[in-house]
């Protein structure tokens, strides 16, 4: 049983999260169908892709799924993880993603929306970013996904509180580009993406990727990554992550000690 549907047609590729019963957590089978999409939108020359889940959801993705974060002793984020994969996918993609938003989007998720190119949510949207509720160490890149999206004020809210910022708000803050009630909300997008079809993919897809190498030219010495590294180590080797995980799993409120 496929985990998504991917369509193309008119050049335009719809992609959609089809797995409701596990609210669309990005599961290594789920993420792999999902690189496998967009790896065909590129051979196929999508000028435009339309990343989204099924019509009325109320959950879009419920982000990296926990049950296949490491326990402990190694990097749960670390670069082969198939969540940043995907975002790699999604970045390097030539033509540009557009997110489709409806429900709640969590953690790894987040990132995901956040990675593509424009994001249009309807109402119902909510983006959490959830690493502190589990004791997770972010990684580096996707705390720089973040940082692109909006204010390292609002990043600091999300990434501390865990709380989920709605549509309406996100808008105002600039982290989506429209909120289109749920009604309206597919022909808008594909109207949107059509705009981007009938452009010259050429250029769009060169200024996607000076985009792209712009807004990741934070430089950072081998020195400071090596001690983001040390610092996250020491947060997926501690008590607490473990902590974070097995509450979870065992559906109660974790109890963090700090260590
Ligand atoms: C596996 C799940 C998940 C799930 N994994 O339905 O950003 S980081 O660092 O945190 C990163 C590592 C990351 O992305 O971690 C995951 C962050 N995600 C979250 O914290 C959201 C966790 N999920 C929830 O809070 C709830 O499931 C929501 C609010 C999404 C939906 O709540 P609802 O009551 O509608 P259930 O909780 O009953 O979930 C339905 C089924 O989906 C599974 C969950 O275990 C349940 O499966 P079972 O019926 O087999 O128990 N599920 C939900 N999220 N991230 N599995």
């Amino acid at each position: 049983m496929p985990l998504i549907q991917c369509v193309l047609e008119d050049a335009i590729a719809t992609i959609t999260l089809d797995q409701p019963a596990k609210c669309n957590a990005l599961s290594e089978a789920l993420i792999n169908e999902l690189i496998e999409a967009l790896g065909r939108c590129g051979q196929e020359e999508a000028r435009a892709v339309i990343l989204r889940a099924s019509r009325g959801v109320r959950v879009w993705s419920a982000g990296h799924d926990v049950r296949e974060l490491p326990k402990g002793g190694r990097d749960p984020l670390g670069w082969d993880d198939p969540l940043r994969q995907l975002i790699r996918s999604i970045e390097e993609l030539p033509a540009p993603v557009i997110a489709l938003v409806e429900g709640g989007v969590w953690g790894g998720a987040c990132e995901v929306v956040f990675a593509c190119d424009l994001i249009v949510a309807a109402p119902t949207a909510t983006f959490a970013v959830t690493p502190a509720r589990l004791g997770v160490p972010y990684n580096v890149s996707g705390m720089q996904t973040f940082m692109n999206a909006c204010s390292l004020r609002i990043v600091k809210e999300m990434v501390f509180t865990a709380q989920p910022i709605g549509a309406e708000r996100a808008e105002r803050l600039g982290m989506i580009n429209h909120v289109v009630p749920a009604d309206d909300i597919d022909a808008f997008v594909d109207t949107l993406a059509r705009h981007i079809s009938a452009n010259a993919p050429l250029s769009i897809s060169v200024m996607k990727e000076q985009m792209r190498m712009l807004s990741g030219a934070n430089p950072m010495s081998p020195r400071r990554f090596e001690r983001v590294q040390g610092l996250r180590r020491i947060v997926y080797d501690s008590e607490d992550y473990a902590e974070g995980i097995n509450a979870f799993l065992e559906k109660r409120k974790p109890n963090f000690v700090g260590r």
